[in-house]
């Protein structure tokens, strides 16, 4: 059986986690737990030598880390992964920008405020304004497009769904943008996640974190 070594309060982890269970491939699922350091332990590091969650072994033991690899290894043959060669490239141009410019600002604004209990003032003002951007950046395309790309739910959409949703626990209010929660709700239906994010950032959101 597959499994996934990773930790339910991170975002990265739960896009493996959603993606295996809408596909329906059975998976273990092994906490490791982030604030305790278990991803520093020599076992640990002997499973991904970067120390980060989340990481598959799978079936053949093979092991595979980085959230976005990983979607992608499994939406592999499905209709997440779009056929034509261009919308795959725009499909990974989204993933790609997730990781580079919002998951920087939005996960780690999340992380600082709600696991290690630091106050707005005491958080770079970078992560919000960069934050907001990406957000912002995102409400444009949404505003008039259903998907991230093309006309269906792509591994684009699994890739920016979680610090998307969970932006008001990093302090970031989703009410202004409106074409980025009717996204959340399309997209969390698609996958069947409950997610009902509040949008006044005071952190009151439904979803696993
Ligand atoms: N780019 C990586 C980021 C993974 C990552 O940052 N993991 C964090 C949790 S969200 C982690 O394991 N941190 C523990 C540590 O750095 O020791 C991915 O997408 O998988």
């Amino acid at each position: 059986m597959i499994e996934v070594f990773g930790d339910e309060c991170s975002g990265n982890c739960l896009k493996v986690k959603w993606i295996l269970e809408y596909l329906h491939r059975p998976f273990r699922w092994t906490q490791v737990d982030i604030l305790r350091g278990e991803t520093r332990t020599p076992e640990f590091l002997a499973l991904n030598p970067a120390s980060q969650v989340p990481v598959v072994v799978l079936e053949d033991g093979r092991r595979l880390a980085q959230s976005n690899a990983i979607v992608l290894y499994f939406c592999e043959g499905t209709p997440l992964v779009p056929s034509d060669p261009f919308d795959r490239a725009r499909m990974l141009e989204w993933m790609f920008w997730e990781q580079y410019s919002h998951e920087p600002y939005l996960a780690v604004r999340r992380f600082q405020r709600l696991y290690l209990d630091r106050a707005d003032a005491e958080i770079d003002p970078r992560l919000m304004e960069r934050g907001t951007a990406a957000l912002a950046r995102m409400e444009a395309h949404l505003t008039d497009q259903r998907w991230l790309v093309g006309e269906t739910l792509s591994a684009a959409d699994v890739s920016l769904l979680p610090y998307t949703m969970l932006a008001p626990e990093g302090g970031f209010s989703l009410a202004e943008y409106p074409g980025v929660c009717s996204w959340i709700a399309r997209a969390s239906t698609a996958l069947g996640i409950d997610a009902k994010p509040d949008g006044d950032g005071n952190g009151a959101s439904d979803a696993t974190s």
